[in-house]
This record gives structure tokens, sequence and C-alpha cells, in this order.
């Protein structure tokens, strides 16, 4: 092997002040998790030597703590892109401490070749296996490594024997020419193959491999509660409908499902519901339930950009993955998220808003229209080029004092052009076809909280004329400015 063998301490030495990091890996799965936390180390000792240090960090989507969290404790990171949901990173973000941006994952890579973020001086991969003339076998995440090692000065690679040599060719690595040169991208079946099993890295470029086992640091999922059953139940009743009626295929079509513990309970429903066949997955993130659902035989394919599962289900595919082989595929996030694709297959999607408004306008990422909590992720890549899109959430928040549906949303991510059902646990709000005061009617009728019902309606009444879109301009806010007072939106008054 041609490629030094380095200890954490000596590849972090590779990142300076002010480098632009690109680390591998999407969620957890496949993000590197030693010289992240040696990058960490030698942050704190320089900010004791009393020198600056701190880097811009690119990634594929959230990671886990040894990067997120370690990075952000040591006040390590100048700017930071894109998607993350660490407790301590997102501290890091609202108190101002890290200047963060938001982005659609399935552009970062593009805007990266196209030199929008200046240049890449550094990229971290991890992998599972590495030949002398730089043939990479990525782990369990592929984000952005395509673009990060053409694009990086240097790379590093952190070799992890918690995945194993024989999974290559569950990855399919391709890369779309930019434009003016933009062909299509033929993938025309979630389980198409177009690209190579492996990454291809110019040898030259890399600097050193540091060798780990350290496994993905993927948490569980909190257990199906009421709500998030009912939540489930409602989808998958919805589609078994359109499903009858014919809105929807008879073949069904793919599904693309977003991250978090209501997208686990909506997939377990659907596995669950007799009106639906056997599916397959064009999507983001393999949560466990796809897993499950696999093994039963419910869902027959699942394209993603990581196997983001819990660490005993990875183990799980690892140890049978001669049953999983060719039930599985990971692409780079410009391909799994791809709006051309999006369409060209007809995704039905489902992602979690944090608040809708009642014309159907969704915030997926800001609490109080202020605090970061995450970031879009891939939910406008898929949102707005499917077939059918779905928002879920429950209808309240904190213990029933936040209404999640209010009169305008405090940030938007998704408009109600690109939003076309809205469910909670109280009912389904069917918005197509529907003008601003229909979809205002569907929403308060059907998905708000008996709590919150009265106080909407209301609002629809101090709104004066019949102009198109219902709003009265000097109220928008009431029902949040009303929590941020008494700390109860079941207070508010017009
Ligand atoms: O906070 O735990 O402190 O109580 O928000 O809410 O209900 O646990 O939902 O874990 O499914 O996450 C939208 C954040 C939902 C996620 C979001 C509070 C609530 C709780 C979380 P606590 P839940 P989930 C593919 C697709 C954007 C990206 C995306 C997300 C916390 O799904 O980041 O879709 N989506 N990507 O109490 C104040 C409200 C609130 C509220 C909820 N109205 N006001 N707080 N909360 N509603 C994946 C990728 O892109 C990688």
């Amino acid at each position: 092997m041609p490629f030094k063998i380095l200890t954490p301490e000596e590849a972090a030495s590779y990142v300076h002040h002010n480098t632009t990091v690109a680390f591998s890996g999407f969620t957890p799965a496949g993000s590197p998790k030693v010289i992240s936390k040696a990058i960490a180390e030698k942050a704190k000792k320089e900010h004791e030597a009393g020198r600056e240090f701190k880097i811009g960090m690119i990634t594929g989507a959230s990671t886990g703590d040894s990067l997120d969290g370690e990075l952000a404790r040591a006040n390590a990171v100048k700017f930071r892109t894109p998607y993350q949901s660490n407790k301590d990173m997102r501290g890091a973000i609202n108190n101002g401490h890290v200047e963060y941006f938001d982005m659609h994952l399935s552009a970062l890579a593009q805007e990266m070749r196209y030199g929008f973020f200046g240049e890449i001086d550094v990229a971290i991969i991890e992998a599972a296996d590495i030949t002398p003339n730089g043939e990479v076998v990525l782990t369990s995440g592929v984000g952005i490594s395509p673009t990060a090692t053409k694009l990086a000065k240097k790379v590093i690679i952190e070799l992890n024997s918690n995945h194993p040599k024989f999974i290559k060719g569950l990855h399919d690595i391709y890369q779309p020419l930019d434009p003016p040169y933009r062909k299509s991208i033929p993938v025309y079946s979630p389980d198409a193959r177009i690209g190579d099993p492996v990454l291809r890295i110019d040898p030259s470029k890399i600097m050193g491999i540091v060798e780990t086992n350290a496994p993905d640091e993927v948490g569980g999922f909190a257990p199906v509660d009421e709500v998030t059953q009912k939540i489930g139940d409602n989808v998958a009743n919805f589609l078994a409908g359109e499903l009858a009626k014919g809105t929807i295929p008879k073949e069904f079509l793919p599904i693309q499902s977003g991250v978090g513990n209501i997208a686990n309970a909506v997939l377990g429903s659907l596995g669950k519901n007799p009106g639906i066949p056997p599916f397959r997955m064009y999507t983001e993130v393999i949560q466990d339930a796809v897993i499950d659902l696999m093994k039963n035989g419910d869902i027959t394919f699942a394209s993603g950009c990581s196997l983001t599962v819990s660490p005993d289900v990875l183990k799980e595919i690892y140890g049978n993955f001669d049953f999983f082989r060719n039930k599985l595929v990971l692409r780079p996030q410009e391909i799994s998220n791809n709006p051309e694709i999006v369409r060209q297959l007809g995704l039905i999607t489902i992602n979690t808003a944090i608040e809708a408004d009642i014309f159907g306008n969704i915030n997926s990422t800001h609490v109080l229209g202020t605090k970061m909590m995450n970031g879009i992720g891939g939910s406008g890549d898929f949102t707005r080029n499917s077939f059918l899109s779905i928002f879920t959430c429950p209808s309240v928040a904190k213990g029933g004092s936040i209404s999640a549906i209010v009169p305008m949303v405090s940030h938007e991510d998704h408009s109600e052009h690109s939003v076309k059902v809205i469910i909670t646990e109280q009912g389904v709000a069917d918005l197509r076809g529907k003008s601003p005061r229909q979809r205002a009617e569907a929403i308060i009728e059907n998905c708000v909280h008996p709590d919150y019902k009265e106080t909407l309606r209301d609002y629809l009444d101090v709104t004066t004329g019949h102009p198109q879109t219902p709003q009265a301009l000097d109220r928008v806010f009431k029902m949040h400015s009303e929590f941020m007072t008494s700390g109860d939106m079941r207070n508010t008054k017009w």
C-alpha cells in the first residue's frame, strides 16, 4: 500500500485555521469519527495558546457527535453547511458562534464545483476499503464524497473496519457533467445503476490513512406513540384511498420519506396497510423501518444516500448481505435527491413540518421563525418535484401550548404551490385544486387540534372583505407573540 498510516493527530496537522474541510457521510452514517476529534483537540490547544482556530465545515448532511458535537464544543467552526441535527452544533449556530447557511441537499455538490464556497482544502472521507490506485469503497453514507475528493487539494482516508470490504457494490457513484454540458441522468427506475461501485481518488492527493473501527453514531427511535401512530395510519389510509380511486397508478409509485420518529411511524403504517402493495423507495435516508419492511417483503427495493440505521440493524444487514445486496443502493446526494429524477420517477414524498399555515405553506426549519432546528435537508428537493407531496406533523407541540397550524408560517421552506396534502393525527387536508380560502377551511376542519379550531376560524372572520388570500397583516403572528408573552397560544385574542 503506497499510503502512509497516520495517527489522528498527524491527520489533523493538515487542518489549520481557516481551512475549508469537506467531510464524507450523510447523517451519522459514513461520517468521520476519529480525525474530527483530533481536529477538535487541536482547536482547543490553539485557543489555549491564544491563537485563532476555526474551520469551514461542509458535510453531506447531519453527522455524528464525534464530528458536529466535538467541533461545536471546541468552538472550532467558522461556517457550516448544510443540514445538522446535533444539540451542541445547533446551540453554537443559534448563539452566533457558527455562521450557518442552509441549503437544498441536492444542490450542494454542484455549488461546490461551481466554486460558490471558495476552495476546498481538505476532504476527510470514511472508507471500508482502498486499493493502491485510489479506488475507495465507501461505507454507510455517500453524501458529497465524489465532489469533495475531486475538488480537495488534499484527501485523508478514515479506514473503518466496522464496515466490511464485501459491501463493494452497495454504492453507485455517478457525477453529472456541469452546465453547459449537463445531460439527463438516466435513472428511470429506483434500482437503476448508472455509475461505478467505487469512488476513484487521485492517489497523489491522498495524504494518508487513519485506521479505526468506530461504529456509526446513529441513535434509536422513540417508540411509536398514539399521536405518531395516528399520523402514520392517516397517511397510509389516504394513500390506499388514492390508489383505489386511481389517482395513483395501480402499480403504486416509489416513496420518499423524511427523517425522525414520525417518518419511521409512517413507514410502519404503510407496511401494515392491506390497501398498499409492496413498494419501492427512492429516498435519501434509509431508516430502520425500511429494513423491517424489506424483511417482510413490504418494501422490495430502496435507493438512498445513507443507511442511517441503528447499530444492531446495520450488523444484521452486513450479516445477511446476500439477502440485502440486490435490494439496496447508495448514491451521492445530488443523485438520490435530484429534482429531475424525483419528477421522472413520480415520487410520493412524505416529510415532516415544524409548522404549517392555514394556506398550506410549510416551515420545516425554524422554531418561532428565528431558531434553527436542523435545516431544510432534502425536503425541498423532493416536495417541489414530487408526483404527490405530503407533509405530516402533530397538530400541537409543547404539551398543547403551541398550535403547529397558524395563520402564517414564521419561516417559509415550502410554499403553497408545492404542498399538496397536510396530515396530522386529527386527519387529512387534501389541498389539491383548492383556493386559499378553501385550503384554510380544509386545514382548520381536518388538521387543527380542537383547542385551536375556533381561534383559527375567528382569525378568518377578522380578515376584511374577500381578498384572494384572507390575511390580517397586523395580526398574522399574534399566536406566536402570544406564546412568547404568556407561554400559551391558546390565550390568543385577535
Ligand atoms: O422538540 O424534542 O424539544 O420537544 O421540534 O419535533 O415532533 O419530535 O419531530 O423528530 O420528526 O422532527 C421537522 C424537525 C421534525 C424534522 C423536524 C419541536 C418538538 C420537538 C422535533 P422537543 P418532533 P421529528 C429528509 C427530509 C426538515 C428536513 C427534512 C426535520 C422538535 O423532520 O428536520 O424534512 N425536517 N428532511 O417539540 C416549536 C412548533 C414545533 C416545535 C415541533 N410548531 N414550534 N417547536 N416542535 N413543532 C432528511 C434529511 O434531509 C437528511
